[in-house]
Parts: structure tokens; C-alpha cells; sequence
């Protein structure tokens, strides 16, 4: 195991798959500009062989959201700017070279949320709760949460939550769309780790063709999606690691899909 530090990020290298974990439990991870700007750094410098990532929060909780300290002076011109490195900052992520699982315990609130919805799976512990105190706070969401979370839950229920600031515990929230995974408290990492291995362990293509194509295929016209399902599914299944695999299968050393 290799482990660097960013700031208040810390990576671990387990085998294919880094472990990005927030380190401000002192403050809830709340996320202020040093603590983004080193996420960034820290998924920038994920060497080339590693093929997913788990991101998890340390202490109590996930993510308290964005750093309030630092809304205190900041104007509108800045307040631009911020949303605008914060929306940089989290496309990278989505959109960046390997898939990412966040590991829900704790608050995943305001800007964690934002985060976790920048994230390709979301694991949820039994202790995790969602919410967005933006609305009570007086302000809005500026990470990228007016894009991300409708798309999760529906445009409807986020309005609602900013509006009440209702909060959903992981048993009400998992099935309405804030994870894809519940598990027992405790245990989000060892599932995340566990899924990150896994897709780790995929086509390269594949997962880029996920990641980059099917948020953009969702997005087009039918007509236009269809066409651009046909060019990546061609990319895909001429890659030599594709023959490879249908080899395997065709000749009984691929494992068969189970009953779950
Ligand atoms: C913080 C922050 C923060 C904690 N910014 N300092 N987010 C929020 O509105 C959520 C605010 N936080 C909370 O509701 C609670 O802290 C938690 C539910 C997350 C955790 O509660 P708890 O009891 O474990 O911790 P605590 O005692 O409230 O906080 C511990 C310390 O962290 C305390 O500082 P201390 O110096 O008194 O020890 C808190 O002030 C500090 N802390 N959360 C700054 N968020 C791109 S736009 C995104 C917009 C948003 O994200 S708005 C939502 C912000």
C-alpha cells in the first residue's frame, strides 16, 4: 500500500484501486478552497494503472457540505468564481479518467452531497443522512447540485428538501435514488473497496464509455443516442482486451452472469 497526501486529502494505493479519503474530521470535512483545490491535485496524481477509486470521509461523518467560514466576505463576483472552480472541480471528477465510489456515512450534506452526486456509485451506511441546508442557510446550491441531484431523486423531492430542508436517513433515501447500495453501519468502505476492485477489474473502454458516454446518450435525442451508442459500442468491441474476453467466455473460463 502507497500513501500520499494533498492537504487534508490522503490517497491510499490498494492494488488496482486508490482510496481518496476527505481529512478535516475536525470540521466535518467541511469543504473549504484548500480542501478542494487538493482533491483535485490528488485525483490529478492517480498514476495510470490504477482503474477506480473509493472516496470516503473520515471521522463521524461524510461530508458537512461547504465550508460557511469562508461565505462570510465573499461578494457576488466571487461567489461566481467559487461555484464556477467548485462545477471545474467536480466535472473532473465525473468526467475524469476512472470511475469513482463514494462511501456514505454520517452527514452527506449541502456540498457533500454535491460531491457524492459527482461520483459514478454511491455505497450508503446505515448511519448516512441526506439533506440541503442551502435553503435555510439563505443561499443556493453552487457545486453542481441543481444539475446532479434532480438527477438522482427528481427535480420535485430536491425542491422540496431546500424548501423544508428535509432530511432523508439512508433507509427512506437509498430506494428513492441517493445510492445505489445500503449497507450496514460501518461497513461503506469495505463495499466500496469491494465495488471499486470490481470495476476496476473492467475493460478500460467500457468504463469510459459509462462514465464520458452514457450521461451525454441520456442527454441527446434518441436518434442522436442511438448513433452514438453504435460508434462506442464499435471502439469497444474492437479493442483486443474485448476479443480476449468473448474468447474466454466462448470457451468456458469466464464466469457465467448468477442468479443474484
Ligand atoms: C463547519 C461546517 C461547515 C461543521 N462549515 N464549519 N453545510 C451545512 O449547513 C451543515 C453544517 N453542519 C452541520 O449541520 C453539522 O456540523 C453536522 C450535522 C455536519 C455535524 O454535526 P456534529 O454535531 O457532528 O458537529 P458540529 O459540532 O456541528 O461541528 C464540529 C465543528 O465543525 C464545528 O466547529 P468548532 O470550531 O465549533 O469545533 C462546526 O462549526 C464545524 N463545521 N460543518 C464550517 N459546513 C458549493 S455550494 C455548497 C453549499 C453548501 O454546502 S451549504 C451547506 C453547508
Amino acid at each position: 500500500m502507497h500513501q500520499s497526501q494533498y492537504g487534508d486529502v490522503v490517497v491510499e494505493l490498494r492494488g488496482t484501486i486508490a482510496v481518496v479519503t476527505l481529512n478535516r474530521p475536525a470540521k466535518r470535512n467541511a469543504l473549504n478552497d484548500a480542501l478542494m483545490a487538493s482533491l483535485e491535485e490528488a485525483f490529478a496524481a492517480i498514476p495510470g494503472g490504477i482503474g477506480a477509486a473509493v472516496i470516503q470521509g473520515s471521522g463521524d461523518h461524510f461530508c458537512a457540505g461547504l465550508d460557511l467560514s469562508e461565505l462570510k466576505d465573499r461578494d457576488a463576483v466571487e461567489g461566481v468564481h467559487h461555484s464556477r472552480t467548485w462545477h471545474r472541480i467536480l466535472s473532473g471528477l465525473e468526467f475524469g479518467r476512472i470511475p469513482i465510489v463514494a462511501a456514505l456515512h454520517g452527514a452527506v450534506v449541502g456540498g457533500g452531497l454535491e460531491l457524492a452526486s459527482s461520483c459514478h456509485i454511491r455505497v450508503a451506511d446505515d448511519t448516512a443522512f441526506f439533506a440541503l441546508p442551502e435553503g435555510s442557510r439563505g443561499i443556493f446550491v453552487g457545486g453542481g447540485g441543481s444539475v446532479r441531484v434532480p438527477k438522482l431523486i427528481g427535480a420535485h423531492r430536491m425542491m422540496d428538501m431546500m424548501l423544508t430542508g428535509r432530511v432523508y436517513n439512508a433507509a427512506e433515501g437509498v430506494p428513492l435514488g441517493f445510492a445505489q447500495y445500503h449497507v450496514p453501519a460501518g461497513t461503506a468502505l469495505e463495499k466500496a473497496i469491494e465495488i471499486a476492485t470490481r470495476v476496476a477489474s473492467n475493460a478500460p473502454m467500457t468504463n469510459y464509455s459509462l462514465m464520458h458516454g452514457l450521461p451525454r446518450i441520456a442527454e441527446q435525442p434518441a436518434d442522436h443516442g442511438f448513433f452514438t451508442e453504435a460508434l462506442l459500442a464499435s471502439i469497444a468491441q474492437s479493442a483486443p482486451e474485448a476479443k480476449a474476453r468473448v474468447r474466454d467466455f466462448l470457451e468456458g473460463r469466464a464466469a457465467k452472469v448468477k442468479a443474484s
